[in-house]
């Protein structure tokens, strides 16, 4: 897989070479590039702002340089996707859509946002998604864009280890995970509940379940919609 970023922070994205992708950048599997906005500038102070049209506090990102930077970078196979508060929630769902695409582009805004021709005219060059990372309100795209590497990026095979605990891990079956333990089987006065050390995986499997159930129920009863049961 190819992702491009552009953003005006290229240097956020540094940690990319020490997480968990990294390995997976060092064997081609992921390529990874980088892109400052203000490279597609012209005028002396790099400018990639201005205040809104129709009044309002702060200010919006400049189309220029974002219209020569996707022109750079994107064609009619990319998948172009701008993180936004407005956008549709990003879920595991998404991230899954999202590991099957050959190219994802990532254009990071910052002040309050881009211009949305931009949005529109990328739309009528390749598959465009606007994708808010969660409900809260952050100051720009970069944080957004490296959770949805890090939650794309381990889907793709040969990024992660083990293919079985993709799919036994939190949110592939709608349910929370069941809490793990390691050794020492006593720490503190703590005791590793019995049952896993008992080696009857019929007994552990549904311990495991129960724990799952509990948690959901406890934590997030939204998992579970209207029926009560996940899935
Ligand atoms: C994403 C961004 C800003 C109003 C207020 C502040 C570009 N879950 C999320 N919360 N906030 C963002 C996001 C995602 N994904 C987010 C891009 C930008 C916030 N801001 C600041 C914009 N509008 C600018």
């Amino acid at each position: 897989m190819r992702i491009d970023i552009v953003t005006i922070f290229p240097e956020f994205f540094g940690v990319l070479d020490v997480s968990l992708l990294g390995k997976a950048r060092t064997s081609g599997i992921i390529d990874v590039a980088v892109h400052d906005l203000r490279d597609f500038t012209h005028d002396r102070h790099r400018t990639v702002d201005d205040t809104p049209y129709g009044g309002g506090a702060g200010m919006v990102m400049r189309p220029e340089p974002w219209g020569e930077a996707l022109d750079s970078i994107v064609d009619a196979g990319s998948t172009v996707i701008f993180p936004s508060p407005a956008g549709e929630r990003f879920t595991q769902a998404t991230a899954r859509e999202l590991a099957a695409e050959q190219h994802l582009v990532f254009g990071c805004g910052r002040y309050e946002g881009i211009d949305q021709r931009v949005i529109d005219y990328a739309s009528t060059k390749a598959t465009v998604r606007e994708i808010s990372l969660g409900d809260y309100v952050l100051n720009g795209g970069e944080v957004a864009v490296m959770a949805m590497i890090e939650a794309v990026g381990r889907l793709i095979p040969g990024v992660i280890g083990n293919a079985a605990s993709l799919d036994e891990e939190s949110h592939e079956d709608g349910l929370l995970e069941y809490p793990s333990y390691t050794k020492p089987p006593e720490w503190r006065g703590l005791e590793v509940p019995p049952v896993l050390m008992g080696g009857n995986h019929g007994a552990i499997a549904a311990w495991r379940h129960e724990q799952q159930l509990e948690r959901t129920t406890r934590v997030r009863p939204d998992l579970l919609g209207e029926s009560g049961v996940a899935g």
